[in-house]
């Protein structure tokens, strides 16, 4: 079976851990490749309902799990969640957990920076989760960054810490902040070292080895293809690549290493922080789909905004991020939906459009061509096989395959593994 990497294909929250732990149950090594703490995924095992944010899914059923180069580790969330995961009774050990050594850190001042500007920009804000992920990636940029691999040379970090210091010294003084304290930081970071180092190790190396000898990986997206900070909403995104293709550079790895992209889209669209959104329902029906859908963000409590499913967008994540196949997800939310509009197009100014512009202003100003199709009022909530859909929720899947130029090949109708279809 080919590696499989599993990504968002709409602006995150798709349910993309429901459907990981599935297939984490057939891979040997489950890994997440870019963002951070930002993400936010459920599972939810009998009884149980586990919240990640930083660890890989697999490690909540003791498939090992890897951190890979390509995040960004905020070590007191790594051990708060750790910490939470074993309370939970998961074994979390360095046999379950690696962590690339050469993992960029998420350090205090990144959160303070990312809330700082957030509070300063009014109504112009990203509507960022506020745990530092931009401001760390831009150090690990601009090679100010200290890495997991630094947290065992503590002492030595002189000059690294002066470039980073004054650097940030100056950014804090533009909100009339102190400078950073470098003794305490250097105590906090000495509290954490060892906890973090021991899951630190050279990840692509016991990646490239684990490919050799045939192990399956399971490649774990965070956020979602429109959030990419180059395909996506700009700037209205997150700060690192989001598509299937950082799989590979973000793990250490090489692009032939991802043999399928499974892509999660839900039935409908949400989206939270700000940004354009051109399907976004302002009515009651987009009310209905946020009470029904429980679309509140996993990590921040925030409400999701709703609209319908947005084709125009999907088509444009498959293309980008080269998705094989889609996973559609709470198809159950829109049950009794008297008619579902999909969108189809847009109208730019006279001019009809097959794809999203890149221009922010652009993007703001389009609006959807729907295509109406009529809803079905039997419920598909735990549906198991293909037999139990209506025929009309049928039509709409197929339709939406159409649309979005790529098969359908899962189906999720509750967030229990087993509500699963696979279709074909
Ligand atoms: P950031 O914090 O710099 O990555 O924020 C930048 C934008 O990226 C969005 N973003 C997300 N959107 C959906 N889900 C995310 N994860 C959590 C979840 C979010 C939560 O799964 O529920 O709990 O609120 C996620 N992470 C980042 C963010 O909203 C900004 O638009
Ligand atoms: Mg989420």
């Amino acid at each position: 079976m080919a590696n499989v990497a599993v990504i968002g294909a709409q602006w995150g929250d798709e349910g993309k851990g429901k459907i990981v732990d599935w297939l984490a149950e057939r891979a040997d090594l489950v890994v997440r490749f870019q963002g951070g703490h930002n993400a936010g995924h459920t599972l939810v095992i009998g009884e149980n309902v586990y919240k990640l944010s930083l660890l890989p899914s697999g490690i909540v059923r003791g498939t090992p799990s890897v951190i890979g180069n390509g995040v960004v580790l905020d070590p007191w969330a790594l051990r708060a969640e750790v910490d939470k995961l074993r309370g939970q009774g998961v074994a979390v050990t360095p046999d379950t957990l690696m962590i690339a050594d050469n993992c960029a850190l998420i350090l205090p001042f990144h959160r303070d920076l990312d809330a700082l500007r957030e509070d300063a920009s009014g109504a112009g804000k990203i509507g960022t989760t506020r745990r530092g992920i931009g401001p760390a990636y831009e150090d690990k940029v601009g090679r100010r960054a200290i890495r997991v691999c630094d947290l065992a040379h503590l002492d030595d970090l002189g000059p690294q810490l002066d470039r980073l210091t004054a650097h940030h010294d100056a950014l804090r003084a533009g909100f009339g902040e102190p400078p950073i304290d470098r003794a305490a930081l250097l105590d906090e970071l000495r509290g954490i070292a060892d906890f973090v180092l021991a899951f630190a190790r050279p990840v692509w190396l016991t990646l490239n080895e684990a490919r050799r000898r045939g192990r399956r990986i399971l490649f774990e997206g965070a956020q979602g293809v429109l959030l990419d900070v180059d395909h996506g909403t700009y700037p209205f995104v997150t700060s690192s690549n989001t598509i299937a293709g950082t799989a590979a550079g973000g793990s250490g790895l090489g692009p032939s290493a991802v043999g399928f992209v499974l892509g999660i889209a839900k039935a409908y669209t949400t989206r939270v922080g700000s940004g354009p959104f051109p399907t976004e329902l302002q009515d009651e029906i987009g009310q209905r789909l946020g009470e029904r859908g429980h679309e509140f963000g996993t990590v921040t409590g925030r409400k999701r905004r709703c609209g319908w499913f947005d084709s125009v967008l999907v088509r444009q994540s498959v293309a980008v991020s080269g998705v094989t196949g889609i996973a559609l997800t709470k198809l159950d939310v829109l049950d009794g939906l008297e008619t579902i509009r999909i969108c189809t197009g847009y109208r730019l100014g006279g001019r009809v459009l097959d794809h999203f512009p890149a221009h922010a202003a652009d993007q703001a100003a389009v609006e959807p061509i729907y295509e109406d199709i009529p809803g079905w009022s039997e419920s598909t909530a735990g549906a198991r096989s293909w037999a139990q859909l209506p025929a009309q929720a049928i039509k709409y899947i197929r339709r939406i395959e159409e649309l979005i130029q790529c098969p359908v090949a899962l189906v999720s109708t509750s967030p229990e593994r087993e509500d699963t279809i696979l279709v074909r």
